[in-house]
């Protein structure tokens, strides 16, 4: 079949709406006709060249839509389930998938650094040359063939433009707060980055129930947002050294938890440096391969600091997205406000363009 799909083709490029051929599924996956596909950085990133990925693929790995059509063998969904691609395929059965870890699972791994499905095709072309796959999911496609182990259904009456941000944005955002740190309640916490991702960092320390929030970013319109997701502080990192200011706010003390949702040496160093004795700060913004960071040692014996990352929010997805949609049900969950603009596929770069201009919190293209 043919499908209109986003394609990035070099790096520095931008995306290439193309007529691709899809091919129908084989054993064990799922096509899926998506309805809305969002809009995060680390798409931007992989057209900058900051993040490596094998081309050309079609980019995009937050999505929701509707199953078409499953291949033999698929149990866990059927045509007209609606669902979301998890961008992170596991196995299952590795050490990593057992010990409840299936973001590190490495067959999720080797799809990602190749661009291609487990058997080591890909179910995309273009004028009989193949596509890739991007993270095995392809969001920014009229129709993606995914993995059934990167497919979760979801109950039909969810949005679909609202469902695809817990896809990515949110269970990342959130995941790190809740899994990986295991924010306290009553604790300070500092969010470097409120985007997309940092916003849903911001509502992760307010649902965990920490009592002091800081959202630094460099834009006032991002505070004003992160505010809305429970920033109890705002800190305008443009405005003078921000490290200062959030050690201001915690009188001299630092935080108990820092969130880096860049992916600058810069930021991460910072939100170190905004610790208290005992802090652990957490990365989940990329800087380009080859980056390293230097933190003083002193500090991490004799302070007990911890640093760390976290990837797709360290989460079990199939655990987490239902508690996360149980939570927006009960209204804890801000999905609506997260979803600032929604743009025609066609409008894709377009879409791109805003989200490095930072005029929104986080946006979907629609099919
Ligand atoms: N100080 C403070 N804030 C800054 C600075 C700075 N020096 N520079 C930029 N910012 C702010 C921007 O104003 C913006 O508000 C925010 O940082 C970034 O937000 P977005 O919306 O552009 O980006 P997100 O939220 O879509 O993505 C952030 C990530 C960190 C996830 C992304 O950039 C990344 O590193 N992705 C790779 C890691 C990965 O693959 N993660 C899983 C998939 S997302
Ligand atoms: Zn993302």
């Amino acid at each position: 079949m043919k499908a209109k799909a986003a394609v990035l083709f070099e790096v520095g490029q931008r995306l290439d709406i193309r007529e691709v051929d899809v091919q129908a599924p084989r054993a064990g996956e799922v096509l899926i006709r998506m309805a809305a596909g969002g809009v995060c950085h680390s798409d931007l990133h992989a057209m900058t060249g900051h993040l490596v990925v094998a081309l050309p693929a079609i980019l995009g790995h937050e999505g929701a839509g509707v199953v078409a059509d499953v291949g033999p063998g698929v149990t866990s969904v059927k045509p007209g389930d609606h669902v979301i691609p998890l961008w992170r395929l596991s196995c299952g059965v590795c050490e990593y998938c057992s010990d409840g870890r299936p973001a590190l699972c490495n067959a999720g791994m080797q799809v990602r650094m190749t661009g291609r499905l487990p058997d080591g095709t890909t179910r995309f072309s273009l004028d009989g040359k193949e596509i890739k796959h991007f993270a095995g999911v392809s969001t920014f496609s009229e129709y993606s063939v995914v993995p059934e182990g990167a497919v979760l259904k979801i109950p039909p009456e969810l949005p679909l433009d609202r469902a695809a941000l817990l896809g990515c944005a949110v269970i990342t955002g959130v995941g790190a707060v809740i899994n990986c740190a295991r924010v306290r309640p009553g604790s300070s916490v500092v969010v470097f980055g409120t985007g997309g991702v940092g916003l849903n960092a911001v509502q992760g320390a307010r649902i965990a129930g920490a009592e002091k929030i800081v959202a630094v970013d460099l834009l006032d319109r991002k505070l004003e947002f992160a505010k809305k997701f429970g920033a109890t502080h705002t800190v305008n990192a443009a405005q003078g050294d921000p490290v200062a200011q959030v050690r201001a706010l915690t009188g001299g003390r630092g935080v108990d938890y820092a969130f880096e949702v860049i992916g600058l040496p810069k930021t991460i160093r910072q939100a170190y440096d905004c610790l208290a004795k005992r802090g652990m700060a957490v990365v989940v913004g990329v800087t380009p391969m080859t980056t390293e960071v230097a933190v003083p040692v002193m500090s991490l014996v004799f302070e007990e600091r911890v640093l760390t990352g976290s990837i797709y929010g360290s989460s079990r997805p199939r655990i987490d997205i239902p508690k996360l949609i149980d939570l927006y049900r009960a209204g804890t969950l801000k999905l609506d406000e997260l979803l600032t603009r929604t743009y025609p596929f066609k409008e894709i770069n377009e879409a791109y363009a805003a989200l490095e201009r930072g005029e929104v919190a986080r946006s979907v293209v629609t099919f």
